[in-house]
């Protein structure tokens, strides 16, 4: 079968909720991908940073077939011997007491507002059901129906009503404005440290800082979202790092497995996850034997390859090298680490066609930004080629 073929069965038999490049992969290693037609492409999403370690990195994927093959999926009816190892990684990692794991990123995020607002009755002593949980413009946090209801963008809730109350909206990097949406009913502040649908939006020097120092005078909890910017992605372990706060609650998805399986969790301290008893929460494959032991392999080769420091060296040496390029239509070469958005004056969609006609797949996002998020073990000659392409297609494009 060739291309053609099978982007006839998806667009027969496959719902339509996504408008995808028409290259069909069949096989990943590293930062390429390969069509089924044998082209080699340099993959620039690594899956919305899902795959931060490379595509079936092979440490990971012997972690994946040996689990595989011992246990996969008790429930949390039972315990099992691959969870409460992942618990002690992620605490002598991150520093964070306490961990809640789900599967996709959404479901941890509806986990950290289930956590928040049950915080905010429990410990804060919020009269029920008049929790809000603050949350900022041009916010991606996930696709569920309530986690849309703080959206800002209309095609995300469009025909998906009628929607969850108690998400006040703020502007991204305006303390000011988050200082006057805080009151007595205020549980959390929901933010990304740096946006990433929203077009790799870097907040100004100092509003983290700021944003921490609010919440704790109104005992508002801090609560991160590091689902796409954590792991690696933005040249520290975390991206608030580059703020030195510390978030009451960090929510961490996509990476932590590698890309090999949905594994998401919720970091916090007792104080806020111990207002979960049994039986509050939950979910069928949360927690895992195999996506535990998935986990542990995946953060583990971000320590041994040191990708957090290959990610912070290669992202600085890509974004200098981009911001040589003399375009009329780039406005600005912005992001951290291998986070890097092209801000266009114009529709970044033709770039994106034109670049995998050179080879290379990345994504637009919020119609005029060009995403660059490869794998963190993307080499120097790598950057290079893909350089090369990528000033060519601007270029051509002007
Ligand atoms: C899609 C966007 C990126 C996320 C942050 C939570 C989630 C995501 C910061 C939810 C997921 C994915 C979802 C995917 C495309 C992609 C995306 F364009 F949608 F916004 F990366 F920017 N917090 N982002 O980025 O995690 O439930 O998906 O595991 O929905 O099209 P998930």
């Amino acid at each position: 079968m060739k291309t053609k073929d099978f982007i006839e069965l998806e667009e027969k038999y496959g719902a339509h909720n996504y408008h995808p490049l028409d290259v069909v992969v069949t096989k990943a290693e590293g930062v390429w991908v390969t069509d089924v037609e044998g082209k080699k492409y340099l993959d620039c999403l690594a899956a919305y940073s899902a795959v931060n370690q490379g595509h079936c990195h092979p440490k990971i994927m012997q972690a994946f077939t040996e689990q595989a093959g011992k246990v996969t999926l008790t429930s949390r009816a039972f315990r099992n011997d691959q969870l409460p190892l992942l618990y002690k990684d992620l605490h002598d990692l991150t520093g964070y007491d306490v961990a809640l794991p789900m599967n996709s990123g959404a479901e941890a995020v509806e986990t950290a507002v289930k956590a928040a607002r049950k915080w905010g009755y429990k410990v804060k002593g919020i009269p029920e059901n008049k929790a809000e949980i603050i949350c900022a413009e041009n916010n991606f946090h996930g696709r569920t129906v309530t986690i849309v209801s703080f959206s800002t963008e209309a095609q995300y809730k469009d025909g998906f009503g009628p929607m969850t109350p108690g998400f006040p909206i703020v502007k991204y990097g305006d303390i000011e404005d988050l200082k006057s949406k805080i009151n007595s009913n205020t549980a959390a502040f929901l933010v990304e440290p740096i946006q990433g649908e929203a077009g790799i939006v870097v907040p100004p020097a100092g509003y983290l800082k700021e944003v921490e120092k609010i919440c704790k005078e109104n005992n508002v909890l801090f609560i991160c979202d590091e689902i796409q910017s954590g792991l690696g992605r933005s040249g520290k372990l975390f991206a608030f790092e580059y703020e030195k706060v510390r978030p009451d609650m960090v929510i961490i998805g996509k990476a932590l497995s590698g890309g090999f399986y949905p594994v998401s969790a919720v970091l916090s301290s007792k104080e806020i996850l111990g207002v979960f008893k049994p039986g509050d929460h939950g979910s069928t494959f949360g927690g895992n034997p195999l996506a535990a032991a998935v986990a542990r392999a995946s953060l583990k080769v971000l320590g041994e390859e040191k990708l957090i420091e290959r990610s912070f060296e290669m992202g600085n040496y890509f974004i200098e090298k981009s911001r040589t390029i003399k375009s009329k239509h780039l406005v600005e070469v912005r992001g951290k680490g291998l986070w890097i958005g092209f801000v266009l004056d114009t529709k970044a969609r033709p770039y994106c066609e034109k670049l995998m006609d050179e080879g290379i797949l990345c994504k637009e996002t919020h119609d005029n930004v060009i995403r660059f998020a490869p794998p963190l073990v993307i080499t120097k000659e790598e950057i290079d080629w893909a350089f090369e392409r990528i000033e060519k297609v601007v270029k051509a494009l002007d």
